[in-house]
């Protein structure tokens, strides 16, 4: 079988940080156990289709820079070369998952009736070339924002007879999902937002989409499909302004409409900081719930205001990240490491896919030692937990365990009288952090 990546001859391994080899891995090593669960373990990383096998470099404001030699041919049989080279980039990277939507492994056709043609002959094909390979799926979904009917929406669309398209669109993704045995399904509200109040109707779209998510959880029953459902949140783009804004928001909206039992979270690091939050700060407010499902584990880009999509190479933010992620009870579960990032349009040679991706892996690698580090270190603990000393005491407790109330803590206020002012010794901590940091 041909190979499209004949440049690297064998998987790519662990060699330590001395190495100067770009095609080893530095810090990520597969075996090495970090709070008693190997790294592999902890990240359970995945390759995302659209970006890696289908990308060409394009920007908005230019089309596509370059043509992969796997995407040639009539589309069905690109589909099936791009297949090839996801299977062989993956084993040589050593990633244990893929994901996708349905539009990036298989052609959209000139009806319905030949879109889930070409869907269930790719996945037949994916089927088996994961049986050969071992490489699983971690999750699918549907594109429902690329074709122009989705302009106005999918779920949210104003008009029933689109939402319909994007039902049965979405029962076909979730099949082929179940049937390669994926290990969530994710929604990300594509085109689930609106441009402009003057001509939507707010709460009728939230619970059009409600109802979508809810035909999606009935449909997994009668399928059998166990896998977790996950919310990928996004405040802006494509719409101005999208509903599923960031992790607080869906929170609520799965609160608010009876699903919440059903979803999880998957953290986008870019759609954080579209939302003027830090990708720490996401994966916080999800891990309070034990609701981080999963993490598109990218970068955005400080200077420009779009999803950049990057690779993840900021060493401080793979580490605050992963403190925020080992805060969380049992780890990702079935969630992982998607890498939902693309090589910039000037990184067109297939091997920046190999160096993009090791030093996304590397990036995480050490950045869950800083965690572990950080998380263990008695001083930088006793600190934080100083802080918050004093809810140990009766009052403290009694507040927490809803049996105080105004009246007694006025009294105890009159008692007490005015508080210290105290440090919170963020300084301090940021450069322990650092410490830390540098000392691996
Ligand atoms: C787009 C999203 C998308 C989802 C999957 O901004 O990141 O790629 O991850 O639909
Ligand atoms: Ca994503
Ligand atoms: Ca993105």
């Amino acid at each position: 079988m041909k190979s499209y990546f004949p440049l690297v001859k064998s998987p790519i391994k662990y060699a330590g940080p001395k190495s100067r080899d770009p095609l080893t891995f530095k810090w990520f090593n597969a075996k090495q156990k970090v709070r008693g669960k190997t790294m592999a373990q902890h990240f359970r990383f995945a390759v995302a289709y659209w970006h890696t096998f289908k990308g060409g470099g394009s920007d908005m404001f230019g089309p596509a820079a370059w043509v992969r030699e796997w995407n040639v041919g009539s589309p069905m049989e690109a589909a099936e070369k791009a297949l090839q080279a996801n299977f062989e980039f993956c084993q040589k990277l050593g990633v244990p998952y893929y994901c996708f939507h349905d539009r990036d492994i298989a052609p959209e056709g000139a009806t319905f009736t030949e879109s889930v043609k070409n869907l269930e002959t790719v996945v037949k094909q994916a089927k088996k070339m994961q049986k050969d390979t071992g490489i699983k799926l971690l999750w699918g979904t549907a594109n429902l924002f690329s074709n122009p009917r989705y302009t106005h929406g999918a779920g949210t669309n104003p008009d029933v007879q689109v939402f319909a398209y994007a039902a049965a669109q979405l029962k076909h993704a979730l099949e082929a999902t179940c049937e390669l045995g994926g290990e969530n399904y994710v929604f990300w509200g594509g085109r689930e937002g609106y441009e402009t109040l003057l001509n939507t109707k707010y709460s009728q779209e939230q619970n059009q989409f409600a109802a979508l998510l809810q035909l999606a959880v009935d449909h997994a029953k009668k399928i059998g499909f166990k896998g977790q459902f996950l919310i990928e949140p996004k405040p802006r783009e494509p719409s101005k302004h999208q509903y599923d804004y960031d992790t607080a928001t869906v929170l609520s909206f799965l609160r608010a409409h009876g699903l919440y039992d059903h979803f999880k979270i998957n953290v986008e690091a870019n759609h954080a900081t579209l939302a003027g939050h830090t990708f720490a700060h996401e994966l916080t407010v999800a891990a309070a719930e034990n609701k981080l499902g999963s993490i598109d584990a990218n970068a955005g880009d400080v200077l420009l205001g779009w999803d950049t999509d990057q690779f993840p190479v900021n060493l401080y933010d793979t580490a605050t990240a992963m403190v925020a992620v080992l805060q969380q009870k049992g780890g990702i579960g079935s969630g992982g490491f998607n890498f939902d990032a693309k090589c910039r349009r000037g990184s067109n040679d297939v091997m920046d896919l190999f160096y993009a991706h090791i030093g996304g892996m590397d990036a995480f690698a050490k950045g869950l030692l800083v965690a572990d580090k950080i998380l263990s270190d008695k001083a930088y603990s006793q600190i934080v937990d100083d802080r918050y000393a004093t809810w140990k005491s009766p009052v403290g407790k009694e507040i927490l365990a809803g049996k105080s109330s105004l009246d007694k803590l006025a009294a105890f206020t009159l008692k007490n009288g005015e508080p210290a002012l105290k440090s919170g010794r963020q300084e301090l901590l940021e450069i322990h952090f650092n410490d830390i940091l540098l000392s691996l």
